[in-house]
Order: C-alpha cells, then structure tokens, then sequence
C-alpha cells in the first residue's frame, strides 16, 4: 500500500518536473508572428491531384499552424489574419497596411520574428517594400508556396517551417527582409519568381544567401544594398505612395501606350527589351513625358537578369532619365514609389536606384 502510494507520488512529481521544464523551455524559445495575406501557401483544390487547379487563400492562419505541431519545438508561435486575397490583387494600400502593422510588431519586446505568407505573384515586390520601409534588424521572412497544402507533395509546410526557424534565430537579424522558398534563403531584394509552374520557382540573378535544411540556416552571403536600419525610408512616415506604373517594350510597340500609361503619374517605368532598350518610335513620347514632369526608369523585361547601365542604350543624362540599375520592372516600381515620398529630383533618384 504504502509502496504504490510513494510510486504515485514519485510520478506526479516527476510529471511536475517534466511539465515545469517543458514550460521553460517553451519561454526559452524566440517569439515569432505569423502575419497571413492569403495565397497559395493558404490555398485549397478539390484533390490532392490539383497542384495548379485550386482556390487561394482560402485556409486562415490558425490552421496552418495548427498543421505544423513541429513549430512549437522551434518559437512561441502566434498568428495574425492581415487579409486573406490572391497577392496578384494586392494594392498599394494594401502594402501600406502590412508594412505598418510589421513594423509595429517590430518595435514590440516580445516579438523576436516576423513571419508573412503571401501569394507568390507579387510577394517579390511586398519582400522589396519591407526591405526598404521596415526599420528593424529582427528578422523579417516572407512565404509563400507553389502548390496548395491540399496537392501532392505541397510545398507550403516545409517553406513555412523554414521560414519560422529563419525568423527565430539571431544570424538571420540584420540581413533585411528575406525570402524562404525550396530550401534557400533569398534576399528580398533581389528575388523575384522567375518560374510559375515548379515549385524551384524563386530565383536571383545574384543568388541565395543561404540554404536551410532541416531548420538550421547555412549562410554564404550577406546583402550590400541599403535596407531595414540603414534606409533612408520609414513606413511610420508613410502615408501614401505616388503612381507610378509600368510600360512594357517589344516588336512593334506602339509610342501611344507610353502616353496612355504615363500621362499624370509621378514615374513611368520603362520594361526595355535587353538592356533597358526604348523603341526609336517611343523616345519622343517618353520625352514628352519628361518634360510634363514624370520621371521615366528604364528597367530591362529580361526576366531575373536585368543591369541597365545609364547612356549606354539611351543618353540618360540629355533626357533627365534613371536606370534601374538591376531591378526588374516590378521591383524598379516598388523603389521609384518610396523615392519619390522623399524627393523628385533625378540625381537624387539615380542615386537611389544604385544604393538600395
Ligand atoms: N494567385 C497566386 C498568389 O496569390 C497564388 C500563389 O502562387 O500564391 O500570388
């Protein structure tokens, strides 16, 4: 009698002991928010055969980590609906109001890590605003996936694995705003989705930082860009962003398109072929432009591999033009709406475009 009582009061103590030293190792480990848009990494088809026919953003936050109970090994994990849409309909406000809510989250003590899943349409061009608004050195991982959780081999659950253990641990602060995707760590900057159909989709003509294999990050390179702490842009000084909209260069383009785009905004930028080239038909129209006060970027279309270099394919200075340096036309957007926040002027602009 007496045996079975002091076994008894052996295991409740040890059950106490367990208990006590799960609960500090849970307050050990890092705090990181879960800030959900939508998209694929939230999507559902009707069977696992559909990896590309599927309804995105469906699947709300708590669920997808309720899905993933290895989490709770690697942070103190929490989750914020932020929107649930298809990035390719992102706006500007949009943008605006997930900005500001990161950087809040940001300034917070108990937050360590930043985690966004977001559709991978625009999510190169939301990574790029973050990097260059978000003033903050702690970790900050955009997600997103190519197949939905409900497909065969879906990608989203070891891409949002990868991203909370990049955003929980310490090396990955001061790196600007990154990117988790098929095991590698991408720049925010420089990545942009260069494949719509694999799930190796996301690519950098400058490649990865690092790789991230069974949640341990391995770092080879650091960004050199202006981003985070360093940037001369605040998204808590932010309240709206100038238009600024994309004219597309090809065969036969016609020099009307540039007028009809272009005509009132504060930038238009220019998606040249090859190096950032302007039709000869287009020039006068872009000049027209100039002179009614719209700043014109040239930017290349070619895909991930762009480096427009200024008076080598137009006379840049003579026309008061910018170069986009080796942003695609997209991400060339992103940056040319925060400049002009702040200034108007072309070499202030120019000088931008080669720092950030
Ligand atoms: N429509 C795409 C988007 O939301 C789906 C995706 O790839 O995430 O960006």
């Amino acid at each position: 009698m007496y045996l079975s009582y002091r076994l008894r009061a052996l295991a409740a103590g040890a059950a106490l002991m367990a208990g006590a030293a799960l609960a500090q190792a849970q307050q050990a480990l890092p705090n990181v928010v879960i800030l959900a848009t939508g998209g694929t990494i939230a999507g559902a088809g009707a069977s696992a055969a559909n990896s590309a026919t599927y309804a995105a953003a469906k699947v709300p936050v708590d669920k997808l980590i309720a899905g993933l109970p290895e989490l709770s090994k690697v942070a103190t994990v929490r989750g914020e609906q932020v929107f649930q849409i298809a990035s390719e309909s992102f706006t500007n406000d949009n943008l605006l109001t997930l900005a500001k809510r990161v950087s809040a989250l940001a300034k917070q003590a108990d937050v360590d890590g930043i985690v966004v899943t977001h559709g991978t349409d625009t999510l190169e061009e939301t990574a790029y605003f973050l990097n260059l608004t978000v003033h903050t050195a702690k970790p900050i991982v955009v997600v997103g996936s190519m197949r939905p959780g409900t497909a065969l081999s879906a990608d989203g659950a070891l891409n949002l694995y990868d991203a909370v253990n990049v955003a929980a641990s310490k090396d990955a602060s001061g790196k600007g705003v990154l990117v988790t995707m098929n095991d590698e760590i991408q720049s925010g900057r420089d990545v942009a989705k260069a494949i719509n159909i694999k799930t190796e989709a996301f690519k950098s003509q400058w490649g990865p930082l690092g790789m991230i294999v069974e949640g341990k990050s391995y770092w080879f390179r650091a960004p050199v860009k202006k981003h985070t702490m360093q940037s001369e842009f605040d998204i808590d000084q932010i309240t709206t962003l100038p238009a600024v909209d994309i004219a597309y260069g090809y065969g036969n383009v016609p020099a009307a398109q540039y007028e009809a785009i272009g005509k009132g905004k504060a930038a238009l930028v220019h998606a040249g072929t090859g190096n950032g080239s302007v039709a000869d038909r287009a020039v006068p129209a872009l000049q027209k432009l100039r002179s009614d006060g719209v700043q014109i970027i040239r930017s290349s279309r070619v895909n991930t591999g762009g480096f427009v270099l200024r008076n080598a394919e137009q006379p840049d200075d003579k026309y008061d033009w910018v170069v986009a340096h080796d942003l695609n036309p997209q991400k060339a957007r992103i940056l040319a709406m925060v400049a002009l926040t702040k200034t108007r002027d072309t070499k202030e602009l120019q000088r931008i475009f080669w720092e950030y």
